[in-house]
């Protein structure tokens, strides 16, 4: 087969014009077969460019509704293609002929120097959406344009952080970071787990809401390797169910909804004083938290920035126990967007944790964790992770502890860094950080959600005729363009009492995203209504 047989097969529809965006391609599933056949032969490109290094490809469209599908590549690192291969991405996938195509390949590999004659190596998984297997089909055809010299490895239904998972620890020559199977990632983090709660165990159940996603499958592997530490209930697991998928349930419907899903609402076992559930969004890379406060059953929402805040503070306080000498005093730091909420921010300022504010996308935020010894980052809607750096985890390993608090100390959090997805955010790993946290506080939910008051706030998706006319900076706090507008918008917010908006457009999303924040929810509400008309 040639790339000419497979780009006959696979012709990019007329009028179509795809970018390679935050989240990989993503739109109507039916628009994708051309552009998963020339993924794989980017991909391809990518691995023989990296004489071989195993390159992942996850088929997902996350929370977006079952119609939708999309596609994103994970470089060797475990880690989001580089961002200099998106426009090649973009490029190939636009192309309108085969004759366009086979030339554009051509180009791409003699300016990206790649040596065809490489080996490659290929790990690919898709989530539950019924348009998977047809797309898997289009990939593989791209992928098999190389013969023998591409060895691929297909995971078939599995969590976007999974796939991640198994790219890392592919690549991973000293073998350090786990058995690169599915099962390896389970036992990694069936162990860490484990030596966390030791006697703490069982905890108290924990309800989960799988978006009826191909998170439902994950927790079930995963609770079946862990045994009965952890007594967790799924709901919403209806994975073979038409039209189930993401609607009325998961992590970004209670997110933007700030609500129950109606099915966990029906359930009844949040009525139950000190019960917790969690949302997974439909890949299981996100998830938040809730639990009905107990005077009035008001809903309470323990999103991303509760998770951070928790963990960074948790984290701090091991760091001191471990008394490594000030020279290894591991630094923690957080990293959040401008969604993250005023009040988390300045909750972590006022107790000496430094935090940083990038662009939305985990790339930015994984980025500058990297900074940190101990990077705790985690987008306000429950997608996160905490990295350790090389050098954090060479002082816990060398560290002479001193008493028998600072040993057990430094045990923790080196199976925290065990615990915890080093390679992107996962559902499954951050349900297992919080419960892990919680049982070392002797916390419940009340007691997590104490910590401070989230600012009231609104998030409202403007559809604009053109969006590429509003051009963000500062982290994508303020616009410098359109010209003019952001002077206005500091005049609307200078009115409210604790008011805070910005606008930006969507790199997912054809619309402008505005967000606002106020003291009150009425001040809130008007305050987005206010920056909305001067958007529109
Ligand atoms: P956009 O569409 O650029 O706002 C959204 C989320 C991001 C991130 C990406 C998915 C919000 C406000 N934005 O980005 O946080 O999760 O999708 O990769 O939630
Ligand atoms: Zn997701």
């Amino acid at each position: 087969n040639s790339i000419a047989d497979g780009a006959n097969q696979y012709p990019k529809p007329e009028h179509v014009n795809y970018t390679y965006g935050t989240a990989g391609f993503r739109t109507l599933a039916t628009k994708l077969p051309s552009v998963l056949f020339r993924v794989g032969l980017l991909a391809v490109l990518r691995s023989k460019r990296l004489e071989g290094a195993t390159i992942g490809i996850m088929v997902t469209a996350s929370h977006n509704p079952e119609p939708d599908n999309g596609v994103k590549l994970v470089d060797p690192s475990g880690e989001m293609l580089d961002p200099s291969w998106e426009p090649h991405a973009t490029t190939l996938s636009n192309c309108p002929s085969t004759e366009s195509l086979i030339s554009t390949f051509t180009t791409l590999a003699n300016h990206l120097r790649v040596d065809l004659h490489q080996p490659a190596n290929i790990v690919y998984a898709r989530d539950t959406r019924p348009s998977g297997p047809e797309l898997i089909k289009a990939l593989e055809t791209g992928l098999r344009v190389f013969g023998d010299s591409v060895k691929i490895n297909d995971l078939g239904v599995t969590t976007t952080p999974i796939l991640h998972y198994v790219v890392k620890a592919t690549n991973d020559k000293t073998a350090e970071y786990g058995v690169p199977t599915k099962e390896g990632y389970n036992a990694k983090m069936a162990k860490a787990f484990t030596t966390l709660i030791g006697n703490k165990g069982p905890l108290a159940p924990l309800y989960v809401d799988c978006a009826n996603g191909v998170g439902a499958v994950a927790l079930k592997d995963f609770t079946d390797a862990l045994g009965d530490l952890l007594p967790v209930h799924p709901l919403n697991t209806a994975t073979t169910t038409q039209g189930a998928l993401n609607h009325m349930c998961g992590a970004d419907f209670v997110k933007t909804k700030q609500a129950l899903p109606p099915s966990v609402h029906s359930s009844g076992v949040l009525s139950k004083p000190g019960s917790r559930a969690c949302s997974f969004d439909g890949d299981a890379d996100r998830i938040v938290f809730y639990y009905l406060n107990e005077e009035k059953a008001n809903f309470r929402l323990l999103d991303g920035d509760k998770i951070a805040v928790m963990v960074a503070m948790f984290l701090v306080d091991l760091v001191v126990k471990a008394k490594l000498d000030e020279e290894h005093r591991l630094k923690v730091g957080v990293v959040q967007t401008a969604y993250a909420n005023g009040s988390s921010t300045k909750y972590l300022t006022s107790r000496n944790i430094p935090v940083t504010c990038v662009s939305t996308g985990v790339k930015h935020l994984h980025h500058a964790a990297q900074r940190y010894d101990i990077g705790v980052y985690f987008e306000a809607n429950g997608h996160g992770t905490v990295l350790f750096s090389d050098s954090a985890i060479k002082a816990l390993k060398a560290a002479s502890p001193q008493s028998p608090d600072a040993a057990n100390a430094i045990k923790n959090l080196l199976a925290f860094s065990e615990l915890i997805n080093q390679a992107v955010g996962d559902a499954l790993s951050d349900m297992l950080l919080v419960e892990a946290v919680l049982a070392h506080r002797g916390w419940g939910a009340s007691d997590w959600d104490a910590g401070y008051e989230d600012l009231p706030n609104r998030l409202v998706k403007v559809e604009v005729p053109d969006r590429s006319i509003f051009v963000a900076t500062d982290a994508e706090r303020k616009l410098t363009n359109p010209p003019g507008l952001q002077e206005k918008i500091e005049e609307v917010m200078r009115k409210y009492e604790m008011g805070r908006s910005f606008v930006r457009p969507s790199g997912t999303e054809d619309c402008v995203r505005v967000y606002a924040e106020a003291k009150t929810n009425s001040e809130a509400e008007n305050l987005a209504l206010a920056i909305t008309d001067l958007v529109r």
